[in-house]
């Protein structure tokens, strides 16, 4: 019996600083997503796009912008990913930008806990997203979903897998960061979270990064690899939003997705902040299926 994997389309950039990210479904479409992984003979079933009210673009209120939208929006996603798991399908989340990882990855946690599965998240960006209403320099809540999952956010985006807190600092794993930001800096020690950051990289390679980020990966445990696309360098990934120089090349991140793959535990996936209007003929949508491909267990050599 083939997995299925559900593609849920989110089409928003409500959480952003810069517009586009809501064409992001459709690029993936167009990029062949659903055929790539039927040829690795998954069974796909896209769901379509989720819906949700338009981008207001307003300045923050108490430091968040569009919260209400923001909220709304994760709420569609929360029941599609619920539903998807309920079902024994894959959920694959297309942003859309990274504040939909909120309603994504609380899903996830609900039926973790529910199912008796130990859930760790792998956190794939140039930046930490761990901002809050206070610490934000910009106010846009794609700067702060792990905050909110763990439990620190506004409080309509806390709380939402059952528990105050979607997940613990222990169970998430950040690679390939190079962009924290002041207030940033003091949360990630203060809560003790593993940020594998370029430097370490660049010291250590992406295989020994990954050998220890998958370590105590076993039977029992939900992988849930959280993609924003801006964790690439721009040279690869030109179509972001907020793109940082000096990100993993092609060979790094495939590396990573490979590694990933050969856990045999990934078993959700949001692919979000690839934006269509800064892109260069959809190339970041095709990098992001070629990523997926590999992380779905796509190898050189293997049939
Ligand atoms: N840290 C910045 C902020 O909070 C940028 C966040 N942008 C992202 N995050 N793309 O992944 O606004
Ligand atoms: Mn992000
Ligand atoms: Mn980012
Ligand atoms: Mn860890």
């Amino acid at each position: 019996m083939s997995q299925t994997v559900s593609l849920i389309g989110a089409p928003t950039d409500v959480g952003a600083s810069v517009r586009g990210a809501g064409m992001g479904p459709d690029a993936l479409r167009v990029a062949g997503l659903a055929q790539a992984l039927h040829a690795q003979r998954f069974d796909v079933v896209d769901r379509g796009n989720l819906a949700g009210p338009p981008n207001p673009w307003q300045a923050p209120a108490d430091g968040v912008r569009h919260l209400d939208e923001v909220v709304a929006w994760n709420w569609a996603v929360y029941g599609a990913v619920e539903q998807a798991l309920a079902q024994g399908q894959f959920p694959l989340l297309m942003g859309g930008d990274h504040c939909l990882a909120i309603g994504s990855i609380s899903a996830v946690a609900r039926h973790c806990r529910a199912a008796g599965k130990q859930l760790r998240v792998i956190w794939l960006d140039a930046h930490s997203d761990v901002n809050t209403a206070t610490s934000s320099p910009t106010g846009n809540l794609h700067g702060m979903p792990v905050s909110c999952l763990l439990g620190h956010g506004p409080k309509p985006l806390v709380g939402w897998s059952g528990e105050p807190a979607a997940i613990t600092p222990e169970q998430v794993d950040f690679i390939g960061i190079r962009s924290v930001d002041a207030d940033e800096k003091q949360a990630i020690r203060d809560l003790g979270l593993s940020v594998y950051d370029m430097r370490h990289i660049d010291e250590h390679g992406m295989r020994h990064t990954m050998t220890e980020v998958l370590q105590d990966v076993d039977e029992n445990t939900h992988l849930h690899v959280s993609f924003d696309l801006d964790c690439l360098d721009p040279m690869e990934a030109p179509g972001v939003g907020t793109g940082v120089r000096g990100g993993p090349t092609y060979r790094e991140m495939q590396l990573c997705m490979e590694m990933i793959a050969d856990t045999g535990r990934l078993a959700s996936l949001d692919v979000v902040e690839i934006n269509p209007a800064l892109d260069v003929r959809n190339r970041t949508a095709e990098l992001a299926v070629e990523f997926i491909q590999s992380l779905f267990g796509a190898s050189t050599l293997a049939r």
